[in-house]
């Protein structure tokens, strides 16, 4: 090895990060962040995607880590640039999403005077991410940044965050940090895995999936011991990636509404988790209780969330003598292009019979997702990409850092029309980079779900002014000039026919563009 060139921080930074496989940087940066902007062009192997909020940085390294499995990184710009993104931020601690983010810091001897960009990054970086550093010593940086990684990727994956001073930037450093170990998880306990077959074959025991477990081979090895035991196999609604369509063993997802979810739990005696906690609803109502399984039930952890619970539901099913090979459902879609007015069935058919075999769909649908979700199970395998924290602005952005992590894949992004307007920005982005991202607004001009939420609170008939807080027409979102202006462009369906044209066209189209479903 020869002798280490002088660097500045920056390039120590951008150097550190791509060396380790970070090589793509969501990034909406500021004065205190010049330097690693400058950086970049010294370090091809980094690619700098420019967002237009930082709310779209937080969500697309989300929708990269989940389908790369490594890291993006975000560089944000001091306080606000990082408040703007902890929303997005937030949904990506409960995906468990490895995030390298880096933000900007005004130089360490200027904090003192209360500047007009002076905030308690700290603060805003601790509601997301257990791992908050801040580089003070310029010859240590190197090393700092290898840790921020190593703090990303250690299972379950996380935000990790470290906050750099602009003059840490500009001073030389002592080279890039050393290689960072990749993050292996551990395996589940055999004890867990013995007990867990002791239960298994006993009436009223089921099992609850989670966290990484949604793929091919966890959700084979749950669909052998639903068949060999009988046992009731359950998914996280907000599990942060699930394998789906034909052919695959599909769990039955927790409900949404309390009501659904304690009739769907009903009888359940012991719950085995897989990479997940027991079930909760998504709201407290006067009427039902937080927790959803049956009082009293017990439940068991077969893999925590940073165990292997893939290899430990494999592992449960060897030790039950569960064959190799379950029965695949299998369920065809209607090729027939649809009739009539434009329903969500009417979308779901459409999807069903069109979307190509692996795509990608980032699922931000709200009230409109039952009634598609339904009739995917007929679709050629693809991937889905849920709402993971329940803070809405996370589809659009997912999709487009799914687009980055994945170019040769289809992405689709179903979103809501009232969620679209919250990271509308995502698709400058998807113009810019030309990236392949199908969006279907959802435009049923109004904030549905809250509608629904008002009348399970007993309103039937809420007031003029409570009632023009939930419809979002007048004026309606003309999201096809709103996705024109952004470079993206768009059509707009009214009937099932006009929408099956139009999408079939997109699948067969490279690029990015929008549909807008009128509902
Ligand atoms: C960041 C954030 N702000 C507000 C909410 C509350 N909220 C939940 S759903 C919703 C509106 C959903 O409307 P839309 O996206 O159009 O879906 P629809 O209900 O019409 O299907 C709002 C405001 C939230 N979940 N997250
Ligand atoms: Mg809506």
């Amino acid at each position: 090895m020869g002798a280490v060139e002088p660097m500045d921080g920056a390039e120590c930074l951008i150097r550190t990060l791509s060396e380790n496989g970070v090589e793509v940087c969501f990034m909406n940066p500021g004065t205190s962040e010049m330097r690693f902007v400058h950086a970049l062009d010294r370090v091809p192997a980094m690619r700098g995607i420019l967002c237009l909020f930082e709310g779209v940085c937080a969500g697309a390294a989300d929708g990269y880590g989940r389908i790369q499995g490594t890291p993006a990184a975000t560089l944000l710009h001091l306080g606000p640039g990082l408040a703007n993104g902890l929303s997005n931020f937030h949904n990506a601690r409960k995906a468990r999403t490895p995030i390298v983010s880096i933000v900007g810091e005004h130089t360490l001897q200027h904090l003192k005077y209360d500047a007009p960009l002076s905030a308690d990054i700290e603060a805003f970086a601790r509601t997301v991410s257990d791992h908050v550093r801040v580089a003070r010593d310029p010859a240590r940086l190197g090393k700092v940044i290898s840790e921020t990684i190593a703090a990303a990727v250690a299972p379950p994956g996380q935000v990790a965050m470290l906050v750099i001073p602009a003059d840490i930037s500009w001073l030389e450093a002592a080279g890039p940090g050393p290689a960072v170990d990749p993050a292996r998880r551990a395996s589940a306990p055999p004890g867990k895995i013995a007990q867990a077959a002791g239960l298994i074959g006993t009436a009223g025991t089921a099992l609850l999936m989670g966290g990484t477990t949604l793929n091919d081979r966890g959700l084979a090895a749950a669909g052998r011991l639903a068949a060999h035991t009988g046992a009731r196999v359950f998914a996280d609604r907000n599990a942060p990636r699930i394998a789906s369509g034909r052919g695959r063993f599909q769990p039955r997802l927790v409900p949404y509404f309390p009501e659904a979810a304690l009739a769907a739990l009903a009888g359940v005696r012991h719950m085995l988790l897989v990479e997940t906690q027991a079930p909760v609803s998504f709201f407290g109502y006067p009427e039902t209780p937080s927790q959803l399984l049956p009082e009293g039930c017990p439940v068991s952890v077969l893999a925590a969330r940073n165990e292997d619970g893939t290899a430990a539901l494999e592992a449960l099913a060897e030790e039950c003598g569960a064959g190799r090979r379950h029965p695949a459902p299998h369920v065809s879609p209607s090729r027939a292009p649809g009739e009539g007015p434009l329903t969500c069935e009417a979308i779901g058919d459409a999807l069903a019979a069109l979307l190509p075999e692996g795509a990608i769909v980032s699922d931000e649908m709200v009230s409109s997702g039952a009634a598609v979700l339904d009739r995917l199970h007929a679709a050629a395998p693809f991937d889905r990409l849920p709402n993971t924290g329940g803070s809405i602005g996370q589809g659009l952005p997912v999709a487009l850092g799914a687009a980055c992590a994945a170019p040769d894949l289809k992405v689709v992004a179903l979103e809501a029309d009232g969620s679209a307007m919250y990271t509308f920005q995502a698709l400058w982005t998807m113009a810019r980079e030309n990236l392949d991202v199908v969006t279907v607004i959802f435009a049923n001009r109004s904030y549905r779900i809250l509608e629904i939420e008002m009348r399970r609170a007993g309103i039937d008939a809420p007031g003029p002014a409570a009632r023009t807080m939930m419809e979002i027409g007048e004026p309606d979102l003309d999201f096809v000039r709103l996705s024109e202006s952004l470079g993206v462009p768009a059509a707009r369906a009214a009937t099932a026919p006009e929408f099956w044209s139009l999408f079939r066209a997109a699948m067969e189209t490279r690029g990015p563009s929008l549909i807008e479903a009128v509902l």
